[in-house]
Formats: structure tokens, sequence, C-alpha cells
């Protein structure tokens, strides 16, 4: 087989993509390790920055996300037993967010692809990148046990935090921070009425928690646990009674639909290119999700991959591509620092001392009441402006 961009990973920055070069009649194949009922059935990010919705507005894929995304112009903080409204619009100029499940954009790119007749295939296995340091890299891969090959220009490293794309670039090649947080999240998806129309962070001597959602009868809940917590510990009634001590306020219990226990970590790969392999996404970068970040950097680093491979592929050279790591990692660390702030602030660290504690609570007590402090939140949460 051979391509122009052959693209590992159907999650949302390999779908998005694969669908804006198509826009710009640029022929891709994705490959996907796992099922499609896998891959849609994933409860992962939820919240969409307001770039994110017009990126994927322009891309053709967000008819269903304008008919269900539920639009909110403001988040509510809430410490010390008190809640504070942050009105993003107002403090933006107003900008405001989305949700729309991640699980519910994937299954919409899935659709028009495969309606398209575009080249998707699912659960291949033993994928492997070859000469990428060359004009000619190659994937391989099998699928049902028969060996494949795929020649191309430019393979797009889409495949997650835990996928071969990283790891198939030489270490001696790449600079990795990483920092792994002492907490974890754990996350369940319930029929239940929100407890409010917008999410409510809340920092609570017991731990950090917030109540977000997918629709108006489907809630989305976190509670901050231990990083190894075992969610056999937890019943339904012990999750719900947690949730109701840190979020304060009525909370409508419903069937838990699903529980896990995600992981904190913030993570970055420095440069985001090895010749021919364009990292994009988490397969790059990892952001705690308290700042709802993961999700609209992948769709960041896909914007600026699609202007890099339409100038290529229009013979107007690689200035563009040579510039794709650095033009992805000056957002990247913006928001890994956004991500972190957040992060630090909301929860209960186990080895902060009695000042410590003390000072996060004054620095929350100081942005609630500061229009200057909202609206760096503000600017930050709904997105910062892109690069192009
Ligand atoms: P993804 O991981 O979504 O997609 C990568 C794809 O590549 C997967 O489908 C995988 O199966 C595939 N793949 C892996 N190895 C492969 C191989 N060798 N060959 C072919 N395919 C391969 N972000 C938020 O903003 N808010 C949240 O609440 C939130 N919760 C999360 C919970 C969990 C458990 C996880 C893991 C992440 C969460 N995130 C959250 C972050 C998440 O939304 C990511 O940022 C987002 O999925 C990034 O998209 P991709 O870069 O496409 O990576
Ligand atoms: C979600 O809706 O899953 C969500 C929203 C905001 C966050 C994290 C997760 O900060």
């Amino acid at each position: 087989m051979r391509t122009q961009v052959g693209i590992i990973g159907a999650g949302p920055a390999g779908l998005l993509l694969a669908q804006m070069l198509h826009q710009r009649g640029i022929d891709s194949v994705v490959i996907e390790a796992r099922s499609r009922a896998h891959v849609e059935s994933r409860i992962r990010a939820g919240l969409l920055e307001q770039g994110s919705v017009r990126t994927m507005t322009e891309a053709g894929v967000a008819d269903r996300l304008h008919r269900e995304g539920l639009v909110h112009r403001g988040l509510e903080l809430r410490f010390g037993g008190q809640g504070h409204r942050v009105d993003l619009a107002d403090l933006t100029g107003g900008k405001v967010v989305t949700i729309y499940g991640q699980q519910e954009a994937v299954k919409d790119m899935i659709a028009l692809r495969l309606a398209a007749g575009l080249p998707l295939h699912f659960e291949v296995a033993d994928v492997a990148i070859h000469d990428m340091a060359t004009a000619r890299p190659r994937i391989t891969w099998t699928q049902d046990g028969v060996a494949q090959s795929l020649d191309c220009e430019v393979i797009a490293g889409c495949d997650g935090f835990h996928g071969i794309c990283r790891p198939a670039i030489p270490a001696a090649d790449l600079r990795i921070f990483d920092r792994i947080y002492p907490f974890a999240w754990l996350g369940i998806l319930a029929q239940s009425r929100p407890m409010s129309e917008e999410l409510i962070y809340a920092r609570h001597t017991h731990g950090f928690a917030l109540a977000t959602m997918r629709s108006t009868s489907i809630s989305r809940l976190y509670l901050q646990c231990a990083p190894d917590e075992d969610l056999s510990l937890w019943s339904d009634d012990r999750i719900w009674s947690e949730l109701r001590a840190r979020l304060g306020g009525a909370l409508e219990e419903g069937p838990i639909l699903q529980k896990g226990v995600t992981a904190m970590r913030s993570f970055v790969a420095e440069p985001m290119r090895h010749g021919r392999l364009f990292l994009a996404g988490d397969a790059a970068h990892i952001v705690p999700p308290t700042g709802a970040k993961g999700m609209n950097l992948a769709i960041a680093d896909v914007r600026v991959l699609v202007r890099a491979l339409e100038h290529f592929f229009a013979g107007r050279g690689e200035a563009l591509m040579d510039r794709y790591s650095a033009t992805c990692l000056d957002r990247v660390w913006k928001v890994q620092r956004f991500s972190w702030w957040m992060t630090q602030l909301l929860h209960r660290y186990d080895d902060h001392d009695d000042f410590e504690e003390r000072v996060r609570l004054a620095e929350l007590d100081y942005l609630a009441g500061s229009t200057a402090a909202l609206t760096t939140l503000a600017e930050n949460y709904v997105g910062l402006p892109y690069a192009d």
C-alpha cells in the first residue's frame, strides 16, 4: 500500500488529522490497535475549548456537537464551604467552553471517515515504523495475521501515551519531562441529573472533587484518591457519600454506569518530530485532567501539523515541518503550566505542612476576589489563542 500520510492511532488526534488532511486533498491511511467498539466506548475527556469547537466545525465533524453539546459560560470554584462563580464569558470577551464527550467526537469522526470510504483499519497488531529518518518512511503491521506494509511520505504518531511511535525515536534524540502526582481521580459516569448546570471544582479537607456532566441526565463526577486506589473498596454508597461531603449541596444519586481510576501525570517529550515522524496528542504529552486540556491540546497539535503538511505537499518546502515541534511545544508548556497550577491549587497533598495549606487557601481566597486573577484562570480555561 502507498499513501501520503500514515496515521497511527484513531483517537481524537489521528481521526481529526485524517479528516483535515482529506479536506485539503491529502491522502492518509489510519491504523488503530483496538476495535471500533472499544475506541467508541472509552470514557475520557468531556470539555472542549472554544478553539477546539471552531476547529471541529471547520473540519466538518461538529454537526452533532452543535446539536447536543452543552455550552457553558461559567464554572464554580467551591472551597471553605462557599461557592464562587467564575464568569468565563464575561472575563474573556464572550468565550465559552462546550461539554461533549470525547467518545462522541470519536464516534462522529469514525462514522464520517467510513461513510466516505476512506481507509481506517481497526484491530491491527505488531505495528512498527521503518526508515522514519528518510523521505520514504514505512509502517508495517499485521491484520488478521496477514502482514501489511504502507509506504508513505510522512508518519503521524497519534497512538497515545502507551503507543509505539514515541519509543521508536532513539532515546538519545528525545528529552523527557515527567512528573507523577501523588494522587489520582476516581471517576464515575452516573444516570443522574447533574448537581449544577455548570462545572463545580471543589477543594475540601478530604480532597478534590469535580462535578461535571455529559448531558442533562448523565453526571460525570470525580474525586481525588490515592494513586494506587483499590476501586473494589469503593461501593456506590461510599462514592456518593464522599462526593456529597466534598461537593456539598444536593447531589442526585443514580445508577453508576462506569467507574475508573485515572492517574495524574505531567509529561512532555521533546522534540515532537523525528525525521518524517510527527508526534501529536498524548503520544507527545500528558497533562493532569484538572484543567480539561488533554484532548484540546491534541486538537491544537493537529492544527499545526495540518498546516505544515499542507505546505509540504503543496511543494512549498519543509519550513513549517521544521517549526512543527517548537510551535506545538510553545502551547504545550503553557497548558502544562496551567494544568499543574490548577492541580496543585485544588488537590490535597499529604506532605503539605500547615503553612503550605494556608498559602493554598489564601491563593484561592485571593483568586475568588480578584478580577485580574480570575481573568488569568478564565483565559487559560477557555483556551489560549492559536499560533496561526
Ligand atoms: P488517545 O490515547 O485518545 O488515542 C490513541 C489511539 O491510538 C488509541 O485509540 C489507541 O488504541 C491507539 N493505539 C495505541 N497504540 C497503538 C498502536 N501500536 N497501533 C495503532 N494504534 C494504537 N482529558 C481531558 O481533557 N479530560 C479528562 O477528563 C480526561 N480523562 C482521561 C481519562 C483517561 C483514562 C485517559 C487515558 C485520558 C484522559 N484524558 C482526559 C486525556 C485524553 O482525553 C487524551 O488527551 C486524548 O485521548 C488524547 O487524544 P489522542 O492523542 O488521540 O490519544
Ligand atoms: C470532564 O467532563 O470529563 C472533565 C471536565 C473538566 C475537567 C476534567 C474532566 O477539568
